[in-house]
């Protein structure tokens, strides 16, 4: 376990308080910025990509942290791929449903246990746990892990998301316990 963690047996719901609904089929994923392909991927697209399942801790910065989670979804890599990252892109951004952001270096996002996650233990990804997709970035603490993902744009030059800009660490590792920037 990291340093200052606890183990608690279910996820904590931790957000800015606004589920955005939006029904399957009006829900759509773009992949922006400095992409050679920039991607407009419905639902029934999106469902279609190329699955990986990971199993990996979850560690709040507020000190929770719920092992073993299975994530099935499609990874960074994948989509990466697809859109074609232009050799300039050095990070991204990601944008929740609700306005939330968070961004990340690309060479983090490459790393093969980062995914968009629809499932959750087998199950679909419960709504107030970031459905019908989010992002998953284990080695970070969670609020690198945006929920509601609808948009990541690749950035030339690197961008802070909301609780970045708000004092909480860039880099967000918990082994270290680099939880804010000020
Ligand atoms: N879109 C969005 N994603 C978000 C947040 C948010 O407010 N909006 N909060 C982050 C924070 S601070 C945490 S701890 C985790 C919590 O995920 P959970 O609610 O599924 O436990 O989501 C992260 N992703
Ligand atoms: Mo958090």
């Amino acid at each position: 376990m990291p340093p200052g963690q606890s183990v608690v047996p279910r996820l904590r719901r931790l957000d800015l308080g606004v589920v955005p609904r939006v029904p399957r089929e009006k829900w759509d994923f773009r992949v922006t910025g400095a992409v050679e392909s920039p991607l407009r991927l419905s639902w029934a697209e999106f469902d279609g990509l190329p699955r990986v399942r990971i199993t990996a801790d979850f560690h709040c910065v507020t000190g929770w942290s719920r092992l073993a989670n299975v994530w099935e979804g499609v990874s960074f890599r994948e989509v990466a791929a697809r859109a074609r990252v232009k050799p300039s892109a050095v990070s991204a951004m990601l944008y929740g449903g609700e306005g939330y952001t968070t961004s990340l270096p690309l060479s983090v996002l490459m790393d093969e246990d980062v995914l968009f996650a629809h499932t959750l233990d087998g199950k679909p990804l419960p709504e107030e746990h970031g459905g019908p997709m989010r992002l998953i970035v284990p080695k970070r603490y969670a609020w690198k892990s945006a929920k509601w993902v609808r948009q990541v744009d690749l950035l030339e030059k690197h961008e802070l998301g909301y609780w970045e800009v708000r004092g909480y660490s860039d880099t967000a590792d918990p082994w270290t316990e680099d939880r804010y920037s000020l």
